[in-house]
């Protein structure tokens, strides 16, 4: 039992050192004994048969036999970090949540990020929702934010989450597709539910294709229920925008991605975290007055709604880093059992119904999944201050407890362990009036469904709109049921009349002919990644090269993104090359290895002999092509320009002379490469270059 009074940023490492098993030196059965062969099983004569007295074979195998889990019933894909959470400043006015009083305590996370959909094993690029979920190992117990990265939800009420998770997973019959919606169930059951459309633009839009876990925000979703020490209580609302700004990428993208690279999230969060370039989040909060509850023109206990922003500003409270990977994905990303109802004094839930239930439902599927009530006796799940009660017993019971009392009350233990007062920080649920008759009912005020969707749809900007349409157009051209398409483009007219005319164009339904009401023309800065924060930081770029390269250019250039903490990798078609000045190299990935779409950006260097023969490699032009077509920075000079010239972009202009800088696409024949790494720099900070009009043109 940890006997511990204040966290601090290790805490929970420390007390994970105690579980820590390393390969050891000598092979034992889990019994201790020493093991001299473990290729061969006990037999009578080399060719005779095994053994039943063979307990090393028994052992081994019937380990092995269970080895696996039920995976989560959602959510099942995932990848884990841990770090630290510092808030900004006391935040005692609004909770007294210790954990968020004082600007010099930093308290130990364990975040998952995961998709919906899939398995355990799919791709992790694919069109779905992500998790955030985020675990505080604070001084007075473990909190957890079990978010997600759009800000509201499909349904309003938790009771139809088997409903819409059945209707998401592969269809029963036959098991297809594999973390998809694009199939008839899902869009089949979205059309007969009102309430899902909000939640279907955001699904639609890309922010379900993140570029990276970095580069994605976070959503508590519900609205909460802050408490401070003198008993006032005010509603609260979680986000976590990431200080790289949110950024996403193309489905085409997004596809490849999922065949050349199935784990590309996960591979980026490692690897960032390896280089020391830290995925760091900062924490908001919109904080609403009790008064305040019923000012709105939607109820703020609905979870398909969002508070848009201007009307209640994110404050920024404190900032989260994932500066460590875990050491064992099973013991600790696969093991860490997540619960909304994991709260700690000063922090409360609202009546929202959907959070209402997920208050139930963690804490019934972890006792599933990992088999016993004392999952949280595992060492990613116990908390990092004293834990003492009285529950006694069941599957894998890790404590040895040496107490003879076990109820309460009691006097032959002193009444110990004892219960405490509020003051003592015992955790007290906030003495919320209610009152009502017991039916099975939707409020009222949950009965608008529309207008946040359309708000939505305005806020977005022509190519974030162009990429909606496109994505319904994916995802509604795989329903077969033609009635199904009718019924959702009847439902996106409701949203906004031009929206489902496009859509309909693509799916082949005849376009509504009238608008079904007005749309209001509210627009919301905040929910377009157009205005999201633009850095170069901790992008990757590669090189193309070939013998001959010239490597001045190439090492100038590779200087001034590390410089600017971007990453170059050099691709090539074979493992070494030789530079123009004989030196050889080793290339970091070859054709084969290395795609386009692993990259941010794309730099041909000089050397006449290593651009001839990129000119004719497909697979190089192939590069450029699907790098132009995705509106990736690219960058060449000397003879790399050429590279460009022999590829099939079009609709920029190429540097003859001087250097060019258009559309991101950056150019010199002759110029001083750290002055061309200055402009590329600024055109890989965009992300994409959406103004590329011929880029469909460009096959890839
Ligand atoms: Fe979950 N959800 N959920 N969910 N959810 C699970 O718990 C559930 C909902 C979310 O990284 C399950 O441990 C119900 C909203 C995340 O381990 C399960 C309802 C939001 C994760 C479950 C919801 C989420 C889960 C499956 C309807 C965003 C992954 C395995 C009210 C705010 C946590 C597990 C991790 C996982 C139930 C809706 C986020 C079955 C009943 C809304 C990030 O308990």
């Amino acid at each position: 039992m940890t006997e511990q009074k204040h966290v601090n940023e290790n805490t929970k490492n420390e007390s994970l050192e105690a579980y820590r098993e390393g390969a050891g030196d000598q092979l034992t059965t889990d019994q201790g004994v020493k093991i001299n062969d473990t290729d061969n099983s006990l037999k009578a004569g080399s060719r005779g048969p095994s053994l039943r007295e063979d307990f090393q074979f028994q052992e081994k195998l019937s380990h092995f036999d269970r080895e696996r889990i039920p995976e989560r019933v959602v959510h099942a894909r995932g990848s884990g970090a841990h770090g630290y959470f510092q808030p900004y400043e006391s935040m005692a006015e609004f909770t007294k949540a210790k954990f968020l009083q004082d600007p010099s305590v930093r308290t130990p996370v364990f975040v998952r990020f995961s998709t919906v959909g899939g398995s355990r094993g799919s791709a992790d690029s694919v069109r779905d929702v992500r998790g955030f979920s985020v675990k505080f190992y604070t001084e007075d117990g473990n909190y957890d934010i079990v978010g997600n990265n759009i800000p509201v939800f499909f349904i309003q009420d938790a009771i139809k989450f088997p409903d819409i998770v059945h209707s998401i997973k592969p269809e029963p019959d036959n098991e297809m597709p594999q973390a998809s919606t694009a199939h008839p169930s899902f869009w089949d059951f979205i059309s007969l539910v009102p309430e899902s459309t909000h939640m279907i633009m955001w699904l639609l839009s890309d922010r379900t294709i993140p570029r990276t876990f970095s580069r994605m925000q976070g959503f508590g979703i519900h609205t909460f229920r802050w408490v401070n020490a003198e008993g006032k209580s005010r509603f609260v609302k979680y986000h976590w925008k990431p200080i790289l700004g949110v950024h996403s990428n193309v489905f085409d993208e997004a596809q490849k991605l999922a065949g050349k690279d199935p784990d590309f999230h996960r591979r980026d969060l490692w690897d960032s975290i390896e280089m020391g370039n830290y995925p760091e989040y900062e924490l908001g909060v919109q904080i609403i007055e009790e008064a305040d509850e019923h000012k709105f023109d939607f109820d703020i206990l609905d979870s398909t709604k969002l508070i848009p922003e201007e009307l209640v500003p994110v404050h920024p409270i404190g900032k989260m880093v994932l500066n460590r990977n875990p050491d064992n994905f099973f013991a600790e990303t696969e093991q860490v059992a997540f619960q909304p109802s994991n709260v700690v004094s000063g922090i409360d839930f609202s009546d929202d119904p959907l959070l209402q239930g997920r208050l139930f439902s963690y804490h019934d599927t972890q006792v599933h999944r990992l088999g016993s009530p004392n999952f949280v006796h595992l060492p990613i799940n116990r908390p990092v201050c004293p834990f003492h009660n009285i529950n006694q017993d069941g599957r894998m019971q890790m404590e040895v407890k040496t107490s003879r009392v076990n109820y309460s009350p009691n006097s032959l233990g002193d009444n110990k362990p004892a219960v405490s007062s509020e003051a003592e920080g015992a955790y007290v649920s906030y003495p919320e009036r209610v009152e009502g008759h017991k039916v099975r009912e939707r409020s009222p005020s949950f009965q608008e469904h529309f207008s946040q969707a359309t708000l939505f749809w305005n806020s977005l900007s022509v190519p974030e709109k162009d990429h909606l349409v496109e994505a319904a157009h994916f995802e509604l051209g795989k329903v077969k049921n033609k009635e199904v398409r009718q019924r959702m483009v009847d439902r996106f007219n409701q949203v906004d009349h031009e929206l489902a005319k496009r859509i309909a164009e693509g799916i082949g339904i005849p376009a509504p002919t009238e608008a079904v009401g007005q749309n209001h023309g509210q627009r919301s800065d905040a929910l377009s990644q157009e205005n999201t924060t633009k850095t170069a930081k901790g992008r990757k770029v590669a090189i193309l090269a070939a013998d001959g390269v010239d490597a001045s250019q190439m090492m100038a250039m590779k200087k001034a993104l590390k410089g600017v903490d971007v990453e170059a990798e050099v691709v090539s078609k074979l493992g070494t090359l030789k530079t123009k000045d004989g030196q050889e190299m080793e290339a970091d990935k070859t054709f084969l290895t290395g795609a386009s779409v692993m990259f941010d950006a794309i730099y041909v260097p000089g050397g006449a002999q290593s651009v001839e023969m990129l000119k004719m490699n497909p697979e190089a032009l192939n590069f450029i092509s699907e790098a132009f077509r995705h509106c990736k920075p690219i960058a060449a000079t000397g003879e790399g320009v050429e590279l460009l010239k022999a590829s099939m972009i079009q609709g920029v202009t190429l540097a003859d002379s001087s250097m060019q800088d258009d559309k991101g696409v950056v150019t010199a024949r002759n110029a001083d490469v750290s002055e061309i790494a200055k402009s590329f720099v600024q055109a890989i900070a965009q992300h994409r270059h959406w103004t590329r009009i011929h880029k469909d043109k460009v096959p890839a």
